[in-house]
């Protein structure tokens, strides 16, 4: 039977005496592995006599809880010794230029970069509005009534109610900025809306934030026919190659009549090809702005009209760039954005090509 009062002053000048982690935790496996010298002696409690078991059991597993204490207090001190010289040798040149090789566009944003550079093509200005709008802009406004079933459909995020009861949201849709926009300007009007959204909703095709891209166009002559143009020739320029385009009726509150645009498309293997094939995906809605909303931003819908549409970001990014899965966009692996990020310093624009 080994001394215990030896290998405690053994092990622990050996743990006082480790300078570094790696020596510390070999010492540890000496005394306290499986196959350490104190875990040896416990095994040898079996061939005892009860009165020896009696004073060396609680005497070994001391032992072994003093060590143990001793090396977590060592592993501290050491951990913080390795930092601070980490601290001291490690420097950051915060005045640097960027390095081009490190660091990503995320492909949501240069898609919005490059709807915005198509659309300032035909003549659209880029705004903007807040994330937390309240009722009237999200949606009042817009021609749904208070009650209207339509506001259920939003699956809306509400904050607390304020002291009258009034609870803002998180804005369902970019629209409250076109709200915004007819009544602090006057006609003509021509807006992209590109923006966070949020709704209550989170599956394989939904995630509770998303981004989309919205327009605007209010004039006196705007009719059905610009809006097509618009965005037929919107789908050809943002995939680069002739789309093949059809607008089918719809139901918005905020337009009327309404549509939804649907784009021709094929899937060879895994790779969905947009422009031409035998099948038809749903890409976008629009319609000729409602009246009703057009007075409640005060314009006169009998001397003023226009179009509006709205699509989903991150799905267009999909399609273009075939990323497999929308919840991996938001995930926030930095493997993931190298692979599928875009050089921060290359802008999108149409005389080089968008991406
Ligand atoms: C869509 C589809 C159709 C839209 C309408 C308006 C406004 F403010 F002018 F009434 N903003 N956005 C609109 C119309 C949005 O998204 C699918």
């Amino acid at each position: 039977m080994a001394d215990l009062e030896t290998l405690k002053t053994k092990y622990a000048g050996e743990i006082a005496a480790a300078d570094n982690l790696g020596g510390l935790d070999a010492v540890r496996v000496a005394a306290l592995g499986k196959k350490g010298e104190v875990s040896l002696q416990m095994r040898t409690l079996g061939q005892m006599s009860a009165d020896e078991k009696k004073v060396m059991g609680p005497a070994l597993n001391s032992l072994k809880n003093e060590l143990a204490a001793l090396v977590e207090a060592r592993k501290t001190v050491l951990e913080g010794a390795a930092l601070n010289a980490a601290l001291a040798s490690e420097t950051l040149d915060m005045s640097l230029p960027v390095r081009a090789d490190t660091g990503t566009l995320h492909p949501v944003m240069q898609v919005m970069e490059e709807m915005a550079v198509i659309f300032a093509d035909q003549g659209f200005a880029v705004a903007e509005g807040p994330d937390i709008e309240d009722d009237f802009h999200n949606f009042t406004a817009l021609n749904f009534p208070p009650g209207h079933p339509a506001r259920d459909m939003h699956d809306t995020f509400f904050l607390k109610p304020d002291a009258d009861g009034n609870k803002m949201v998180l804005r369902t849709h970019t629209s409250p900025v076109q709200i915004r926009t007819m009544m602090s300007q006057k006609p003509p009007i021509r807006i992209i809306i590109p923006g966070r959204t949020y709704r209550c909703d989170s599956d394989q095709t939904h995630t509770p934030m998303f981004h989309q891209v919205e327009g605007l166009v209010i004039d006196k002559t705007t009719h059905m026919g610009h809006l097509k143009g618009c965005l037929m020739d919107f789908m050809s320029a943002f995939f680069e190659t002739d789309v093949e385009t059809r607008f089918r009726p719809h139901h918005f509150p905020f337009t009327e009549p309404s549509a939804e645009m649907d784009v021709r498309y094929e899937r060879v293997g895994d790779e969905i090809r947009i422009g031409q094939g035998d099948k038809w995906m749903e890409i976008l809605g629009c319609g000729m702005v409602h009246p009703n909303v057009l007075k409640n931003c005060g314009l006169d819908p009998d001397e003023y009209q226009g179009f509006a549409f709205g699509m989903g970001v991150d799905r267009l990014a999909m399609l273009k760039y075939g990323m497999p899965d929308l919840r991996d966009m938001f995930a926030g692996d930095g493997r993931w954005l190298e692979h599928y990020g875009f050089s921060p310093l290359l802008q999108a624009n149409l005389a080089t090509g968008l991406s």
